[in-house]
């Protein structure tokens, strides 16, 4: 299930304002919402422009905000002459093909070589610790860990918490973060924030979106930077090989109107030996059930991955009438109403038999 929760704050964060001016009047960011949010702005600020080592760190499995926040808040303290180490806890480290245009990637090194008592580390839309990977016991060996997400089901660890649920991304508390340090956006920041927050608004479609979204995006693109070409790279391409699995997985999908409690179930597989034959890695997946979820007639979506040892990683998509985090919960999993996911040692039949069941008892 790994990524599912923070694929359910992308869908779900959203802070409704009851006017335009109302949220005007919150322009450029989200900041001095929440009591106490000012005062940890504040104490981690001064610590981070206090420490000449910074260990800046992201989710494992790293989506577009995860990288984009911490590549940006990598550059930018580089340039204000810290030494900056850019990391996340998985090995091998994947950077999916889709970011492979990120700035800054000279910074990232391998989560053996962040110190094990790191001076001052940042960690960037971590939603929960079991996401820090490899990373963890160093993250909190350190005297000083800045907690900087977006993801109401954060928690709340580390010693400094800038956690704001009513930001759209990780990234935009980044662009507070750069305005705070007094660093200039320029084509590479703009071009690592954009993509984090266009990656978690689904292109400023999610209802997360705000004018201040608009307006973040306003200011990245008067750097100059070519979003078009950012969002061909991170929507409009993917390999052949991709195609034919995505191909394979539509031709096996189920439709099964009864499921859910009458709302409608639609459901498909990839069997690992397809990502072979196709050479075509699990992280290519990653947008499959956006695909599958489109089928109107269903309000529960879900997309089975075969690991090469057997598991099935299942991820799961609701309206809203169907709370599927409840449903995930009970085979292992969790997410949220929206988005969840889990994982299970079973064949595809058996697996799906114990989702509807857990969708009959939650619909
Ligand atoms: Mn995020």
């Amino acid at each position: 299930m790994a990524g599912e929760p923070a694929a359910a704050g992308d869908i779900t964060g959203a802070a409704s304002t009851s006017t335009v001016e109302g949220a005007l009047a919150v322009l450029p960011g989200p900041r001095a919402e929440q009591p106490g949010l000012e005062h940890e702005w504040q104490r981690a600020v001064a610590a981070i422009v206090r420490a000449p080592v910074i260990d800046l760190i992201c989710h494992i499995n790293p989506d577009g905000d995860a990288l984009g926040s911490a590549l940006a808040a990598g550059l930018a303290l580089r340039s204000l002459g810290h030494q900056v180490r850019v990391s996340f806890g998985d090995d091998p480290q994947v950077i999916p093909q889709s970011l492979s245009f990120l700035p800054g990637q000279e910074l990232l090194v391998p989560a053996a070589e962040v110190p094990d008592v790191p001076e001052l580390v940042v960690c960037f839309d971590v939603a929960a610790e079991s996401r820090l990977g490899l990373l963890h016991d160093k993250a909190f060996a350190a005297p000083v860990l800045v907690v900087i997400d977006h993801h109401a089901s954060n928690p709340g660890f580390g010693t400094h918490r800038l956690i704001d649920p009513a930001a759209p991304a990780t990234a935009v508390l980044v662009d507070e973060l750069l305005r705070r340090l007094g660093v200039p956006l320029d084509q590479q920041l703009a071009t690592c924030l954009y993509t984090g927050v266009a990656t978690d608004t689904g292109s400023f479609r999610y209802a997360a979106t705000t004018p201040a979204t608009h307006e973040l995006a306003g200011r990245l693109l008067a750097t100059g930077i070519r979003h078009d070409e950012i969002s061909r790279q991170l929507w409009d391409t993917s390999s052949f090989g991709y195609l034919k699995v995505l191909a394979a997985a539509l031709d096996r999908a189920r439709y099964e109107p009864e499921q859910a409690g009458g709302r409608g179930l639609v459901w498909t597989w990839v069997p690992y030996q397809d990502l072979v034959l196709y050479s075509v890695t699990v992280e290519e997946l990653e947008g499959l059930i956006d695909v599958v979820r489109r089928a109107a007639e269903a309000e529960v979506a879900l997309v089975l991955k075969q690991d090469p040892d057997g598991t099935l990683r299942g991820s799961s998509r609701s309206r809203g009438a169907v709370d599927v985090a409840a449903a995930c919960a009970e085979l292992g999993g969790g997410g949220h109403v929206y988005a969840a996911g889990f994982a299970v040692r079973e064949d595809v039949a058996a697996a799906v038999d114990r989702f509807r069941a857990a969708l009959d008892r939650t619909s």
